[in-house]
């Protein structure tokens, strides 16, 4: 392997600024890809005006290629930066400010006119930035192909639509760099899907362009489809987005790309297990606050499953999660199953704040609690002072030991708490809440935390961060308090939400269309042994989909509490399989079909 003979610079929207997967991707490779190519690699980033990342730490040495580049930048007068991202292998980055091309951003548009045929003319600030970016880019790369910066031979690869604009210049401009393009997912897959029930039948018959007019992303569609054809070599995540970019893209990728993930696994087994038992605990204080002032139910029986995802409700499979949840719920009634189940629905959502009253039941909960802590501290005192002194040698009664001002204190508090509202469904105040999908699905099918529900239903219309009072937990920590993850996307083109409950020890479900789902099928035999779910819905109707992962969930609540031990810890041996250490040499492919275009090396 002589990749050490050359540079990479990868670049990415997301690099130091997350929006959604990429930055996971980016990030967690990191490691690998240090380890690949060691001082040869840097990332490049967008930096926005006035604003420089947490993540970022600059550096005072310039004395690599790389920095060598990013002083003639900055005599060239860009605001460029170069330094560390604070992130598990710590890598090379670049910053740019792309703010100084807006006022030549008229040219910039003129030229991928001209020689490229990209309409840009529609405003849209997204484009714009990225363009600017793209801009910039393709500056830095042209002083670091110059002579004088570096002898070594130079590989850029970029990854979707927004870096997508440098792309052809280098082709144009004859820079001497290879380039790899690797798309998350197709801008025009992303619409279709949404609007279109039979997406993947329909695939094959859609003229693209008149398809981008309709959704209004021509300009975005172009940017992608020239830097597709336009990079030496073309990757996408899954065969099952490759098989959409032959159509949507017009270019079938050269090399499968798929995730990874950093997989951390403890040396005592029984770690990841009790930290299940840790984080469990929190929700239940969350589910006892939310729920037990209108009900209770046995939180020893009862099951958190949850499904997560930026807000596209078809994509991301949230309807069919919520079909499936009533059917579970009528399945457990008519068997009379003695387990409750939680459904915690947890994207981002427009809302003003969090419910007053859920917060409210909250606080009155964290009252309770306090007055029995104080209860327990003087029948404890008392109790001790009655033993040892205790001359007749009787039990004494506890009753005695508790003033009346806390009993009465405990009752009022308990008056105030407990009411007969239902539970509310949604957590927040959602500027929408006429006219949001999930909250209408849920009342439409009357599954609204009634007390004779099996299934109850959270709807937290905001991530999770530890700051948020309701759980006081990391993202992380609350997947690891869950029993089962529930993503049956419909339009994926690879999905992590699964893949960080199996990094977790948590089973999950997922999808055939999903591109995980896709690669686990073809990878992973047996895959339900080790606790991966995969619903099938590319050859299934909607009804049937919902019914089989309806039958699946039933399944599941019927496993005891051995049977859910033990499968946690086939799901967590299995994480080993999606490690990038690994997974990195798919990249390593990529690279590998640069080095020699005419002998093409791919490993086995
Ligand atoms: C972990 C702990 C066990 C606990 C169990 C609860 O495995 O190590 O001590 O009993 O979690 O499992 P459950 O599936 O009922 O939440
Ligand atoms: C995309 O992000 P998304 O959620 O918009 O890229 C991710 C990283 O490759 C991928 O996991 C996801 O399926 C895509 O959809």
């Amino acid at each position: 392997m002589q990749l050490h003979k050359k540079l990479l610079v990868e670049i990415a929207w997301e690099v130091c600024n997350q929006v959604g997967g990429i930055y996971t991707v980016i990030r967690s490779k990191a490691p690998a890809m240090v380890e690949m190519w060691g001082n040869n690699y840097c990332l490049i980033g967008p930096m926005f005006p006035g604003r420089m990342p947490a993540e970022f730490e600059p550096t005072d040495k310039f004395d690599d290629a790389f920095g060598r580049a990013v002083l003639k930048m900055q005599k060239a007068g860009f605001d460029i930066h170069y330094g560390t991202w604070l992130v598990s292998g710590k890598p090379k980055v670049i910053l740019i400010n792309f703010a100084s091309v807006y006022t030549r951003l008229h040219e910039v548009k003129y030229f991928l006119w001209e020689h490229h045929k990209i309409d840009t003319a529609t405003y849209d600030e997204l484009v714009d930035q990225t363009l600017a970016f793209g801009e910039t880019v393709i500056t830095f790369l042209d002083f670091l192909s110059q002579p004088g910066t570096t002898t070594k031979k130079i590989y850029a690869h970029f990854h979707e639509w927004m870096v997508a604009s440098a792309l052809p210049q280098i082709k144009k401009k004859k820079l001497p760099i290879k380039t790899v393009f690797t798309t998350h997912a197709t801008q025009l897959g992303r619409y279709l899907a949404t609007t279109t029930p039979r997406f993947y039948d329909i695939l094959p018959g859609v003229d693209w362009h008149r398809e981008a007019v309709r959704f209004n992303c021509l300009s975005k569609v172009l940017l992608e489809r020239n830097a597709a054809h336009s990079a030496d070599v073309f990757t996408t995540v899954s065969e099952i987005t490759g098989y959409e970019c032959e159509i949507l893209v017009g270019r079938k990728p050269d090399v499968i790309t798929p995730n990874g993930i950093n997989i951390e696994r403890f040396v005592a087994l029984h770690e990841f297990q009790n930290l299940h038992l840790e984080y469990k605990q929190k929700i239940n204080q969350f589910i006892m606050g939310h729920f037990f002032h209108s009900y209770s139910f046995d939180l020893d029986n009862t099951l958190y499953f949850f499904t997560s995802g930026r807000f596209e409700y078809v994509n991301k499979g949230f309807d069919l999660t919520i079909d499936a949840i009533d059917r579970l719920n009528k399945k457990m009634q008519k068997a009379g199953v003695d387990v409750t189940v939680v459904v915690f629905i947890i994207t981002k959502q427009e809302f003003y704040s969090i419910n007053s009253k859920v917060l409210h039941s909250r606080a009155l909960m964290e009252e309770v609690r306090d007055t029995c802590t104080a209860i327990r501290k003087q029948i404890g005192d008392k109790l001790f002072v009655a033993s040892a002194y205790n001359p007749e040698q009787k039990m004494p009664s506890l009753n005695d030991f508790v003033d009346d001002y806390w009993k009465l204190r405990l009752r009022r508090t308990l008056l105030t708490w407990k009411n007969d509202e239902l539970p509310y469904i949604v957590t927040h105040d959602l500027v929408d809440n006429n006219n949001d999908q999930i909250v209408n699905h849920l009342r439409r099918i009357k599954l609204v935390n009634a007390k004779n529900d099996k299934v109850k239903i959270v709807y937290h219309p905001d991530f999770i961060s530890p700051t948020n009072p309701l759980f006081g937990l990391e993202y992380h920590q609350f997947i690891r308090g869950c029993h089962l993850g529930v993503f049956p996307s419909y339009y994926e083109p690879w999905g992590y939400t699964p893949l960080e409950c199996i990094a977790s020890g948590i089973p999950t479900v997922t999808s055939d269309l999903s591109g995980f789902g896709d690669y686990v099928l073809s990878n992973l035999p047996s895959e339900e042994s080790h606790g991966i779910y995969i619903v099938r819905r590319r050859h299934n109707d909607y009804n049937k989909s919902a019914e089989s992962l309806a039958n699946l969930l039933f399944s599941f609540v019927q496993l005891n509490r051995r049977e859910r031990i033990s499968q946690r810890n086939m799901v967590e041996s299995s994480s080993e399989n999606f490690d990038w250490k690994y997974l990195a040499k798919y990249y390593k492919d990529a690279y590998l079909l640069l080095m020699d275009e005419d002998t093409p090396q791919p490993s086995n």
